[in-house]
């Protein structure tokens, strides 16, 4: 969410109270024993392992930070909707169609959730989901190799935010739109104030296979123009159900810090999938012609292939009843989190001054009643008070998400107040309370958003760190915080800095896949077209203007090594094969004037470089990776020539 939302509360003033004091949401400054905190609690000695590996998103870097937890350190930067100069993702020909869309190549994105895979209700460990928030689009990473496996786009959508929540044995991962628009088949050129005919909200159903982890659209289901925000899929006894928060049901399209705020309530959506897959099968599914783009990374080939696919079935709620309800819900819900028993449903009112908890039982037993207030856009619309447990009063201000700790108690942030409440699910009242340094979006209990949470630690993820760490200019480091939840008080244990700006974080058990990790990539198994399995393979070709260099690198050479013949103009093509088999030894390859920054190649892996021979002259290659003492003898020349030279080609 956006850093600037506390400006909107003063603007709209709809908290009614003074909060300017606020506005350096600095609302804690006094640094003494609270804003410090025992880091010996997040110490893990040099050489010793954290006890959980902590999935972090970057926000608008497009990328996943891995980090340690408990101590915060950060081990690796896994790209996954941005290319990375550091690995070569995204430069590569390999992984180039990894970014694809039905809008061309697009190497950005804004990267809002994670959702671990699950079975049962627990983690896995078997991948990571993520949303790109701007181009819609889903990705799989798999935790075996840190690696993106797979990324799909989504039609019909235009902010991805909604999404990847997932159910408790992965059958689906959900994508809902953030902003309704005119769907894909329509000719989308409509005045914009025709909102309320024409722009419409949808919500994917993204089955994965349960082998691969594969992805597929199995339905969308199209929906009144609101705004979906936040999910989450039922679980134990609510297992089949997700809900859905949503704001903006005035359905404004302008000003909508005053006009989406108008209502004293929008909803949550509850949606019964599982009516759903029934109606699927019975046929009520209409194809709607569309076009997104369906990008699968192959570990054996080294390559990834996209597929433009040009069809998805829909679900008209009109001819599907009894599968979507609303609920009321105080002001401009955020996060509707999902207890651990699956009974209660949090949903947080970014304006509203309490907490409501909904049932799941009461919802059931509203539809048997149909205890219903009418129905907003043919939905019926449940009655608030019939769905609702109750009220968690006074917690804070600006309630955004709420995890669990598996012993009975919720944790949600609070934006405005910068602090994080502790409440009981049983009897709604707070329990404790801490500031955060400053302005909580998201937080995170290992195991949170399961059946059988970890507890033991909570991380906050925040939007403003003035005054925390050394200053770098007037862009400041991203921060995390780290707190014991072991006790019945919570207590912060440790800052640490995170890059892009991080949404929501999901952490897991190390021994979960630990030892599940590829080391290696056989190279007898390396199906890549352009590998050479040898140094004698290694051999250069013309094909018309381009050039193919067949290469392998191994301690400590690349062949080949000089290579003449090439002309001006010529597109040269890298095909790099690591010849290593030993764990942790990759080797890097760079050329002068680098076009596509340079590739970073795995044992037993082959990757390509694309480069564009500009100016006639001699240009210096070499391996970027240190891999052994002569690593900086890892180097050779590449010749260019005139167009009209007659140079052959050698190597
Ligand atoms: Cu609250 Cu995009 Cu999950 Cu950020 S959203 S905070
Ligand atoms: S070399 S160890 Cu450039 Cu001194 Cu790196
Ligand atoms: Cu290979 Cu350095």
């Amino acid at each position: 969410m956006s850093r600037y939302l506390n400006r909107a509360f003063f603007s709209v003033g709809v908290l009614g109270i003074a909060l300017g004091a606020l506005q350096g949401c600095k609302p804690n400054t006094n640094t003494t024993a609270a804003a410090t905190g025992d880091a010996s609690k997040s110490f893990v000695a040099p050489g010793k392992y954290d006890e959980f590996y902590n999935v972090v998103s970057g926000g608008f870097n497009g990328q996943i930070g891995i980090y340690g937890i408990p101590s915060g350190r950060l081990f690796r930067i896994v790209p996954v909707f941005s290319q990375s100069a550091e690995s070569g993702y995204g430069f590569s020909e390999e992984t180039k169609p990894m970014l694809n869309t039905s809008h061309g190549f697009v190497p950005w994105d804004d990267l809002h959730h994670i959702a671990l895979s699950q079975t049962k209700g627990e983690h896995d460990g078997r991948w990571a989901f993520a949303n790109g928030n701007n181009t819609p689009r889903l990705a799989r990473i798999d935790l075996n190799t840190f690696r993106t496996a797979e990324i799909l786009e989504i039609p019909n959508s235009a902010g991805n935010h909604a999404s990847p929540f997932i159910t408790e044995n992965s059958e689906y991962v959900v994508a809902a739109t953030r902003f309704s628009v005119p769907l894909d088949d329509q000719n989308g050129d409509v005045p914009i104030n025709t909102y309320k005919q024409n722009f419409k909200g949808s919500i994917s159903f993204v089955a994965v296979d349960p082998g691969s982890g594969k992805m597929s659209i199995a339905f969308q289901i199209r929906t009144p123009g609101v705004n979906f925000d936040l999910s989450r899929a039922g679980k134990g006894k609510s297992n089949g159900w997700f809900f859905f928060s949503c704001y903006n049901s005035e359905q404004a399209n302008t000003l909508l810090e005053v006009n989406a705020s108008a209502k004293d309530k929008d909803f949550v959506l509850a949606l019964n999938w599982k009516k759903a897959e029934e109606y699927v099968k019975a046929g009520k599914g209409k194809k709607q012609a569309v076009k997104y783009a369906h990008n699968v990374y192959s570990d054996a080939n080294h390559s990834a292939t996209s597929e433009m696919i040009t069809e998805v079935l829909e679900l008209d709620p009109a001819d599907c009843p009894d599968m979507l309800y609303f609920i009321p819900c105080p002001k401009s819900p955020h996060g509707t989190d999902v207890d651990p028993t699956g009974e209660y449903i949090v949903a947080s009112g970014k304006l509203a001054a309490s907490i409501p908890v909904f049932s799941f039982d009461k919802i059931q037993k509203a539809i048997a009643d149909k205890a219903f207030d009418g129905d907003y856009s043919g939905i019926p619309v449940i009655k608030y008070e019939a769905a609702l447990k109750g009220e968690v009063q006074k917690p804070g201000l600006g309630p955004l998400h709420t995890e669990f700790d598996g012993k009975g108690n919720a944790y949600t942030s609070m934006f405005v107040s910068s602090e994080i409440v502790k409440w009981s699910l049983d009897n709604l009242q707070v329990l404790d309370r801490v500031p955060t340094y400053y302005s909580i979006g998201h937080l995170s209990i290992p195991g949170g958003p399961t059946a059988k949470p970890h507890g033991k630690y909570m991380i906050a993820y925040n939007k403003i760190t003035k005054d925390r760490y050394l200053p770098t200019g007037p862009e400041l480091t991203q921060s995390a915080q780290l707190y014991d939840i072991s006790g019945e008080k919570m207590k912060l244990i440790l800052d640490f800095p995170t890059t892009g700006e991080p949404h929501y974080a999901e952490a897991i058990p190390a021994a979960l896949i630990k030892d599940k990790q590829v080391k290696i990539f056989k190279i007898e198994e390396n199906a890549h077209p352009y590998a050479a399995k040898g140094e004698g393979q290694a051999k250069v070709e013309r094909k018309g203007n381009e050039v193919h260099v067949w290469m392998t690198a191994i301690r400590s050479h690349l062949t080949p090594d000089n290579i003449e013949g090439v002309k001006l103009g010529d597109n040269v093509y890298f095909h790099v094969t690591n010849l290593e088999q030993d764990w942790d030894v990759p080797h890097g390859f760079a050329i002068k004037g680098a076009n596509n920054a340079e590739i970073l190649i795995m044992p037993g892996e082959t990757q390509t470089l694309q480069w564009k021979a500009d100016r006639v002259g001699i240009f210096p290659f070499y391996c970027t990776d240190f891999c052994s003492a002569l690593h900086q003898e890892m180097q050779g020349y590449l010749r260019v020539s005139p167009t009209v030279s007659n140079t052959p080609l050698t190597f």
